[in-house]
């Protein structure tokens, strides 16, 4: 874990409860309208992983990129997607990120740094690797983060990524979130190495483990990582422990994880966690409440405005695809 922790002042607080819990009423209203058959998606819900990628994309700047997976629906939030063009893709609708026809698996908004979504496991870390050397080539100073779970370190890219992100000492920031479970299986069973962390020095990469539901420690570990990555010092692998709260997908009932396991990740709830952290210093509770108002208008707005939106209309359907002759 990262040592002694210098904390950000009270803009910097806010940013991250303001992120994180843009994240938290969204989820929440994404997984209602789920149930209630209003949105027909599948839909995997970061509830608990909040803290952890509203720390870190207050670390970055808008024209960062980000690299993230099915489950990154925190990360587009955090990192700055206008709500509405989020929901709207979410719907597959044509006000949407990607005109309704990429859906919850593929969003992209290069205005805000999000380059790729992938569900491919493991996929996202070339990627990275590949934006992070245009930003070097280019000398534009942007940094790359990308995030995968715990599962994905068992993927060959993830190797290959971290020794040649090293090597080319590129610009980019692996972060592992690491919510101890792939699916149904747990980190123990399909892992030989007890901490991922323990995987950096194998390539000589720069490694860093950190509690991610800690606010503070989730920011400086990411601050620190980011800034070096700008300074031209080299990439970062950040393993970030979490937890989701509502298994792989919604619909998941967790059996495979214990009780006792799931009880206690609920007792630790990041976000009331953070809430009274910020009370503890002094942060009027005035002042939280306002920001919590306002994100509730704001996800209540983009829900609806994507259910008034138009589906693209069927002339849409061969516009913006890679099209291949194929000889008879
Ligand atoms: C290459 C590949 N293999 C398998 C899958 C099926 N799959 C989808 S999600 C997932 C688990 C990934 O777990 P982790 O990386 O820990 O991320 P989390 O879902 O916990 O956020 C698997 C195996 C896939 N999508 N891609
Ligand atoms: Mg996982």
């Amino acid at each position: 874990m990262t040592g002694a922790i210098v904390e950000p002042d009270t803009s910097v607080l806010l940013d991250i409860y303001r992120r994180a819990n843009l994240i938290y009423h969204a989820d929440e209203k994404f997984r209602t309208m789920i149930l209630g058959g209003e949105l027909q998606i599948i839909y995997y819900s970061p509830r608990g992983q909040e803290i952890l990628s509203g720390a870190l994309m207050a670390a970055l700047n808008q024209d960062d990129y980000l690299v993230t997976t099915y489950r990154g629906v925190h990360d587009q939030l955090a990192k700055g997607i206008p709500p509405k063009d989020l929901w709207a893709e979410f719907a597959g609708k044509k006000t949407g990120t990607c005109k309704g026809k990429g859906g919850p698996m593929h969003i992209t908004h290069p205005e805000t740094g999000v380059m790729v979504t992938t569900g491919i496991v493991g996929s996202g870390m070339p990627i990275a690797n590949g934006l992070a050397l245009a930003s070097q080539l280019e000398g534009d100073g942007k940094v790359t983060v990308v995030c995968f779970g715990d599962a994905s370190t068992n993927i060959g890219a993830f190797h290959e990524a971290l020794n040649m992100a090293q090597i080319w000492k590129l610009p980019v920031v692996f972060v592992c979130q690491n919510n101890l479970y792939g699916e149904h299986t747990p980190q123990a069973m399909s892992t030989g190495c007890k901490e991922l962390i323990d995987r950096a020095p194998g390539y000589g990469i720069r490694g860093v483990q950190v509690n991610g539901n800690d606010a503070f420690a989730m920011y400086a570990a990411a601050r620190e990582a980011v800034d070096r990555a700008r300074a031209g010092e080299g990439p970062t692998f950040i393993e970030a422990k979490t937890f989701r709260f509502f298994g792989h997908l919604l619909g998941d009932d967790s059996h495979y994880i214990p009780a006792d396991e799931m009880e206690a990740a609920k007792a630790a709830d990041p976000i009331p966690a953070y809430r009274r952290a910020l009370l503890e210093r002094q942060i009027p509770q005035a002042d939280l409440d306002a920001i919590d108002a306002e994100i509730i208008a704001t996800v209540e707005e983009a829900s609806q405005y994507a259910l008034d939106s138009e589906y693209p209309d069927a002339g849409e359907i061969r516009i913006d695809v890679l099209e291949m002759e194929i000889a008879a």
